[in-house]
């Protein structure tokens, strides 16, 4: 009956929030067991979720590049441009709504106001090293787009990451925590570099006909295994995640940070998501395509459940294809809008980068003029374009923001402290955000489909 059909089609969601759930559950006892951690011990309980992680990650370079390029090179030309033209724009009209909506909330509720300015970072309890910071400029990130080396960037392109010494024997509790930025932010905006070669590559293909139907085969075919071989990994989301999610809430010192005086910030952020996603997000998609958004919101759930347990919306990428293909989807929009959202369509990023760097700017009594506002608005939609879809590579890309407003990037360090959790939120909302976008450019490219497919049948009866 529909209980049971229900069941077995959501059986791997609801484990994967099972997961998630029981995860939260053994990390709080673990923590409250009173037992001296230490970084070895958490290593240990977060290695399954890591080699889970690891096995999504490996995915995610050769489906990025054959999903692209063979979804392009199946396109004709004028098809492909248009698409490509309404996902570009969906991606930067949903972004700066973002940016906008985490502005007005945030000079509105001011978080930064009530809390107790800050005199030094090191009040809390971790201290981002400034060497390990690079910030980033706008060149930078337009010069990547254009990769000197496509290897380099296949290699560099998922290596930032927050990182500790997992030798460091002490017990995490209490003492002052110097957590490293692994990597830079070049390595998170070298994916920019790869997306842009395989969009080239696809027209390439696509421009030269039947003399690269070898090539399109290859590409096409290594999508499909890709694809196949998602279905396999995802079966260990449930274990994945509740070992990430685990080891997450062992390592986390105080959660007084989040009810105390970051919770207004936490509030805020939270706030904004859940207002873009369920408000900007929804509007839009009623308007583009006449149909209400929730009955494909319901259909998402593994790629929130996996969005929110892995923090990376690149390793989530695979299984947001895959939740398209099962909405029937055409998979030739799909593999061109997702990898290419995934990787610069971040709305929950750029939300909060907006609020985090007003929120640092009002805790330090920095006033914020309109053109300090307006500068934090462009950094912040041109930095969550940078970050790659992986853990706290928001929180990287964020050093561009505060140089904009003349903050210092150790500064990263007084929102650290609730970073892990804001992230798991931004992430899902920037999965649901690229899910919509390819349910809106497929619903808006319908006719310009049908319509290529009748001039190829017709090509292929005048040849036959
Ligand atoms: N975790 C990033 C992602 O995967 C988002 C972020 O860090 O802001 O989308």
């Amino acid at each position: 009956n529909g209980c049971t059909s229900f069941l077995r089609e959501n059986l791997l969601t609801l484990l994967t929030i099972i997961g998630v759930l029981s995860g939260t559950l053994l990390g709080w006892s673990l923590r409250a067991s009173g037992y001296e951690w230490t970084r070895r011990d958490v290593m240990y309980f977060q290695y399954p979720g890591e080699l889970f992680l690891r096995m999504l990650k490996s995915l995610i370079v050769p489906l990025l590049v054959s999903s692209i390029v063979s979804a392009i090179g199946s396109l004709d030309l004028s098809l492909s441009g248009k698409v490509g033209l309404r996902a570009i724009i969906y991606y930067m009209t949903t972004t700066v709504c973002a940016v906008m909506l985490g502005i007005a909330l945030v000079t509105t509720i001011q978080p930064g106001r009530t809390s107790d300015p800050f005199t030094a970072t090191n009040t809390t309890t971790k201290k981002v090293t400034k060497d390990t910071l690079t910030s980033d400029t706008l060149l930078d990130l337009i010069r990547n787009v254009f990769p000197e080396n496509i290897a380099q960037a296949t290699i560099a392109s998922y290596r930032t990451r927050l990182s500790y010494d997992p030798n460091d024997s002490r017990s995490i509790k209490g003492h002052l925590e110097t957590y490293k930025i692994e990597g830079d932010y070049q390595s998170g905006s070298n994916v920019l570099g790869l997306v842009c070669f395989s969009v080239v590559l696809g027209i390439t293909l696509g421009k030269m006909g039947d003399k690269s139907k070898p090539l399109q085969n290859f590409f096409h075919s290594l999508s499909e295994a890709m694809m196949i071989i998602t279905g396999w990994v995802i079966w260990l989301s449930p274990l994945g995640v509740f070992f990430l999610v685990t080891a997450k809430i062992m390592e986390i010192e105080s959660f007084a940070e989040l009810v105390g005086r970051l919770g207004l910030y936490f509030m805020t952020v939270l706030l904004g998501l859940f207002l873009h996603g369920f408000g900007t997000l929804s509007v839009l998609f009623i308007l583009a395509t006449k149909k209400l958004p929730c009955r494909y919101i319901a259909k998402m759930g593994q790629v929130m459940a996996t969005a929110f347990g892995t923090a990376s919306s690149s390793a989530t990428m695979p299984i947001t294809i895959g939740c398209c293909d099962e909405m029937g989807l055409d998979p030739r929009i799909t593999r061109f809008v997702i990898p290419i959202g995934a990787t610069i369509n971040m709305d929950g990023t750029a939300l909060y980068e907006a609020v985090a760097a007003i929120f640092i700017a009002q805790l330090r009594r920095v006033d914020m003029s309109f053109g300090k506002i307006v500068a934090v608005s462009v950094t912040a939609t041109a930095a969550s374009i940078g970050a790659a879809g992986i853990p706290q590579a928001g929180l990287v890309t964020m050093v561009m923001v505060l140089d904009t407003v003349n903050l210092p990037a150790e500064d990263v360090s007084i929102i650290l402290a609730v970073d892990w959790l804001l992230d798991r939120f931004r992430t899902t909302i920037n999965v649901v955000c690229d899910a919509l976008g390819a349910i809106i450019v497929a619903s808006l490219s319908q006719g310009d489909i049908e319509k290529s497919r009748a001039l190829q049948n017709d090509r292929e009866n005048a040849t036959t």
